[in-house]
Parts: structure tokens; C-alpha cells; sequence
């Protein structure tokens, strides 16, 4: 996998293509009022805004075929996808839904706090400020927390690194962690409340199987509501980007976890080819998109991600895309918006999200009792990207890739791609933290 994966910033990933960009160049003025009047813009037409030219999104109930480029050539060689398909999808993912995933910033990094008798001497906890020293100096910091194993196997730790909803000190009782009480979470009960999530994050779990645990709190950089003048969105929303491409919020909160994945990657006790990301639900489609465009990402887990995230939005019958742009208009870019009922004309479904991942590992989490998610759909995304993972000499799928115990995680029964799917509501458990923590141990790199 190495040759595969770089340890450096992916620029490539992450900026708008030069050639684009020059074809856009006289739109900016435009895209830039538009940016500030509506935040990431919208696409319905009203005066000044041109319609959408439906003759650009052909009709499709089949999904769009993933072994195919945008010329019709077909994707036959590794080098192919990598060098040539993963790029024009990465493009139109961020065009259409994501809003562009802005370039990486240089920051500082400055530990602010070591405890190295954390979590009742479990761990040593780490919080490190990550300060961007090219945006103004009021933009604000990603206050990130590691709790790093102080007993472990020799060697280099793997971290899992996940997004928070209502600030670090929410993830765990452990007296030690320091409470912020000046960003937006909406559930006021947890804010400055230690452990409101602590049997969801189950910290301890992690720690004691091994594996270090990072997290920051979403509102960091940008808040989850329909408000555009908060987090770091004033300061990396980009001229050079049409107002309906405008990074949107799950774009943002992903934008925060790289920025804390090339902290994470230079520490020196952590294990840089061990990266692994988790998300739940609209964090879920956030991991997702995140490991979309980064290939430092070892392992995702989309916990219970939905619409947006592992399920197709094609003939969902559960979160339309219609219904998620209503009611979190903030989440996607406003060129989403135009697809609400017009789902057969998207120019790609969430396999193509999915299969930008490839060929590392995805572990689809999903709970039984949570139809909202829609799990049929999102095990058909699984084998939706399956040949991409066989094209480049995988196993992905290992039958049909669906398993509903812990237990099943042996060698063999699995592969890079599966769907845990356990009797479970739309929550995380210890049962899926040990599903979790059986197919990483099984399936990292040594
Ligand atoms: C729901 C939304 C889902 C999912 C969920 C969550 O209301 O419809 O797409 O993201 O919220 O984040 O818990």
C-alpha cells in the first residue's frame, strides 16, 4: 500500500485545477458577491443566476459506471484509476455536492496541556493547538485531543481521529480533559458538561486495545447550522470558487480533520501508515469525503453515515436528497440543491465517494433499527465499488460482504470493503467499537 500513499500534503487533491480555474476566472467577481450575499450560494434560478443547464446532467436510473472516464475511455489499469478516473471524480464530487475542499494551511502546533497519567493512568493526554498562521489572527484554532496508550504493543501506535459535537471534554469523564464553553453545540445540556458522549466515544475501550484517540470539536471549524459567518468558513471560502462550489459544512469539518491528520502524522509516537477515521452519521459522510480525497487515510468508518455518506441516492427510499437539503441546506454545496427530485441526473451516486477510497480499507458500520440510514443501500454501494478494489489486485469484497456479528471478523471472512451491521439503533456502542477495533487490528498494515 505504501507506494500508494504519501505522508505528504496531497495538494494535488486539494486545490482547483489551474485549467479550471482559468476558464473561471471571469465568473470570480460574480461568484464572490454571491458568496457573501447567499454563503455557498444556490443554484435555483432567480435574477442574475442562470438556470441550470439540464442538458449537462443526461438522465440516469442505472448508477454511472465508476471503470469509465468522462471521454468514454475505459479504466483498465491501476494507473488508470488512480492517475485519471480518482481525479475527475474527486473534481466532480467537490463541483456538485462537497463545495472544493480547500488547500491545506501551514499552522503551529502547540501543546497546551500533558498529562501523562490521563484516564486513570491509562494514557497520556495531549491537547494541541493548531493555529494557521497565514489566516488572520483572529481565525480560529483547532483545539485538538490525543489520548495516547501509556501500555502498548512495541512500535508505533494507530490512532483513530474522530469529529465531536459538542467540544473534548464531552468525550470522556476523565477530569483532565479542558472544557471550552465558547463554540456552538445545540445541545445546551452538553455544553461544559464532562462525558455527555462518554459511553459513545467509549475512550478507555480504545485505549485499553491499543490504539491512541484523537478528536475535535466540529465547531472548531465551522458551527453545524445554517450561518456562514462563524468558524474558519470566512477565512477559507476562496474567490477563485463560483458561489454554489463554496466548501460547505461537511467540507469544512473535513478540511479540520486533515489539517489534524498532518499533526497526528508527526507525532512521533504515532504510526503515520495507521491512520484511521470515524465519524457517526453527518459526521459519518464527513469521514467518508475526507478519505475521499486523502490517501494518508488507512482505514474509514462511516458509522451509520446515510444519505450523503455510504448510501446511494438513487431510489432511496429512506433520506431523499431532496428532504437533506431542506433540512440541512448547510451541508452540501448549493449546486446540490438542483438535484432534489432530480436524483437519476446526478452525474455520480455515492459510489463514486465510496470508491475514492479504494485500495484501503472501508468498514461500513450500521445498526439494524436504523432504517433512516438505509443499510440495503449502503451494502449496495459496497459492491457497487468492488471491481475497483479488484482492479487494483484487492480482495474487497469477501462474499457478499455483509457480516452481523463481531465474531466474524477472522481471517479470510473479511475484506477491505464490509458492512458490520448489528442489532443496533442509530448510535454508537461498545459492541461496534470492538468490531471496529477486531477488523483494525486484522486489517492495518503491520
Ligand atoms: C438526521 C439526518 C441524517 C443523519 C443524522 C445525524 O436527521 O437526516 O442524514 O446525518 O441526522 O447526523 O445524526
Amino acid at each position: 500500500m505504501k507506494n500508494l500513499v504519501s505522508i505528504k500534503l496531497n495538494l494535488k487533491n486539494t486545490i482547483v485545477p489551474i485549467l479550471w480555474l482559468c476558464l473561471l476566472a471571469t465568473a470570480v467577481e460574480s461568484a464572490e458577491l454571491l458568496s457573501t450575499n447567499s454563503q455557498v450560494g444556490t443554484s435555483e434560478a432567480s435574477p442574475g443566476t442562470p438556470a441550470i443547464n439540464w442538458d449537462a446532467y443526461p438522465e440516469s436510473t442505472a448508477l454511472p459506471e465508476l471503470l469509465k472516464l468522462q471521454n468514454g475511455s475505459p479504466v483498465k489499469t491501476p494507473e488508470d484509476w488512480m492517475k485519471r478516473r480518482r481525479p475527475e471524480l474527486q473534481e466532480l464530487i467537490q463541483r456538485e455536492m462537497f463545495g472544493y475542499l480547500p488547500a491545506p494551511q501551514p499552522f503551529t502546533a502547540t501543546v497546551t496541556k500533558t498529562v501523562p497519567d490521563a484516564l486513570a493512568g491509562k494514557a497520556t493526554l495531549k491537547e494541541i493547538r493548531l493555529k494557521f498562521t497565514q489566516l488572520p489572527p483572529e481565525a480560529p484554532e483547532i483545539r485538538l485531543a490525543l489520548w495516547i496508550p501509556n501500555r502498548h504493543p512495541a512500535g508505533k501506535i494507530p490512532v483513530f481521529l474522530t469529529l465531536n459535537y459538542c467540544g473534548n471534554a464531552n468525550v470522556t469523564t476523565d477530569p483532565h480533559t479542558t472544557i471550552h464553553t465558547d463554540r456552538f453545540c445545540s445541545k445546551k445540556e452538553w455544553i461544559g458538561q464532562r462525558g455527555g458522549q462518554a459511553d459513545f466515544w467509549c475512550v478507555e475501550q480504545v485505549i485499553d486495545r491499543g490504539y491512541a484517540l484523537a478528536t475535535y470539536h466540529e465547531s472548531d471549524t465551522k458551527a453545524d447550522k445554517n450561518e456562514w459567518n462563524d468558524g474558519l468558513f470566512p477565512y477559507l471560502k476562496s474567490n477563485q470558487v463560483p458561489a454554489g462550489s463554496q466548501p460547505a459544512t461537511i467540507a469544512l469539518w473535513a478540511w479540520g480533520l486533515l489539517r489534524c491528520v498532518d499533526q497526528l502524522a508527526q507525532e512521533p509516537q504515532l504510526d503515520p501508515w495507521r491512520i484511521c477515521l470515524l465519524g457517526h452519521s453527518r459526521r459519518g459522510k464527513t469521514v467518508l469525503f475526507a478519505a475521499a480525497m486523502d490517501e494518508r487515510i488507512a482505514l474509514v468508518v462511516p458509522h451509520q453515515s446515510g444519505t450523503g455518506g455510504m448510501a446511494l441516492s438513487r431510489e432511496n427510499n429512506q433520506e431523499t436528497v431532496e428532504r437533506i437539503n431542506r433540512v440541512f441546506p448547510h451541508w452540501f454545496c448549493g449546486e446540490f440543491k438542483k438535484f432534489g427530485g432530480n436524483e437519476p441526473r446526478i452525474p455520480f451516486d455515492q459510489h463514486a465517494v465510496a470508491s475514492l477510497v479504494a485500495p484501503r480499507l472501508l468498514l461500513d458500520t450500521e445498526g439494524d433499527q436504523d432504517a433512516w440510514a438505509n443499510f440495503p443501500r449502503s451494502l449496495e454501494t459496497l459492491q457497487a465499488v468492488n471491481p475497483v478494489w479488484k482492479l487494483l489486485g484487492k480482495t474487497g469484497l469477501v462474499g457478499s460482504g455483509l457480516i452481523t456479528s463481531v465474531t466474524e471478523i477472522q481471517p479470510g471472512k473479511v475484506g477491505e470493503l464490509l458492512q458490520l451491521r448489528l442489532p443496533e439503533k442509530h448510535t454508537l456502542t461498545k459492541e461496534f467499537w470492538t468490531g471496529i477495533l477486531n477488523y483494525a487490528d486484522l486489517m492495518l498494515p503491520e
